[in-house]
């Protein structure tokens, strides 16, 4: 069960990585330096959870691959443009991300910002030259769904109450509204979009699986607070303990360490119970929600 499952996480991150790699400028094409820069954001690394999540929802509406590769890229576009801007140094100022230096680092913070900036323009022009639905206005609906989850009301939203938190005291309330939005925001719209994808996804099943996102992203989020207080920065990768060197508050600082725990798998049983009107079709986002809870890394 365990190493079907590992298969298809591999066989799924090997299709995100082609599409990426196909769907990307390529770097001979003039500005070189600028198509360089978005490369290195995207390519060869990254746990790639938001593609898989988008292909896992597209298991129960039967989405056609070659729909997800496309939905997925656009939502791993927008994830490495927030990393991207986040390293910068009027934000989070960091050197390390997915295991080497920042993009910033390697090339420069201007080119740095305009990676985030043509990542963010490349996924919205993925979503409107495919055909991802039978019917279009879904399709527009989709592209809706993404601004709505990258913007002031999603994840830049969640990161301008990140800046802001810097040395706060948050309530568990205001930490949870934050990071339903900073990273809660696109990781429902990577199932949802990815759900759209397919025939079968009527009003229920939208909202089973929303509330699924919902739990999973929360998740994802305190797991990424216990690593950052407890894992080194040669396994996570990037720079650890930073929140706490920040001054950041966290589920670690406000819950202490067992108590972010017990959230975790109690959201992990919350995302698995928004599953249960669906049969076998649902086991890919069950190995998700099992991942993001037990993830090292
Ligand atoms: C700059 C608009 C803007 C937003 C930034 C995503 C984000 C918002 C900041 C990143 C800081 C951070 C540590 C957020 C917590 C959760 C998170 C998004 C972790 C990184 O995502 P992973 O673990 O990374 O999926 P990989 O490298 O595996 O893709």
């Amino acid at each position: 069960m365990q190493s079907d499952f590992t298969a298809w996480m591999r066989r799924v991150q090997a299709e995100v990585e082609d599409g990426l790699q196909r769907l990307l400028p390529d770097a001979r094409l003039a500005p070189q330096r600028l198509h360089d820069a978005m490369r290195y954001a995207v390519l060869g690394s990254g746990k790639r959870v938001r593609p898989l999540l988008a292909y896992a929802a597209g298991e129960i509406t039967g989405a056609p691959s070659d729909r997800l590769q496309i939905v997925a890229a656009a939502v791993e576009l927008i994830h490495a443009y927030s990393l991207t801007h986040d390293d910068l140094p009027c934000m989070d100022d960091d050197v390390m991300r997915r295991g080497r230096p920042t993009v910033h680092v390697e090339f420069d913070e201007a080119t740095a910002l305009l990676v985030g900036d043509s990542l963010q323009s490349l996924a919205f022009e993925l979503i409107s030259d495919y055909r991802l639905t039978r019917d279009p206005a879904t399709q527009l609906a989709m592209a809706r769904m993404l601004a709505h989850a990258a913007g002031s009301r999603g994840m830049a939203g969640g990161q301008a109450i990140d800046l802001a938190a810097v040395g706060q005291n948050l309530t568990l309330a205001e930490l949870e509204f934050m990071h339903m939005h900073k990273t809660g925001a696109l990781i429902r719209a990577a199932v949802m979009l990815g759900a759209q994808c397919g025939d079968d996804c009527d009003a229920v099943a939208a909202d089973h699986l929303d509330r699924y996102a919902k739990c999973a992203g929360l998740a994802f989020q305190v797991v990424d607070d216990i690593l950052d207080a407890s894992a080194s920065s040669a396994t996570l990768g990037k720079t650890a303990g930073k929140d706490a060197r920040d001054g950041k508050p966290t589920y670690v600082s406000v819950m202490g360490y067992a108590g972010a725990r017990q959230f975790a798998d109690e959201l992990y049983a919350s995302a698995l119970q928004a599953l249960n009107d669906f049969d076998q079709r649902a086991d890919r986002l069950r190995g998700l929600a099992d991942y993001i809870v037990k993830r090292t890394f």
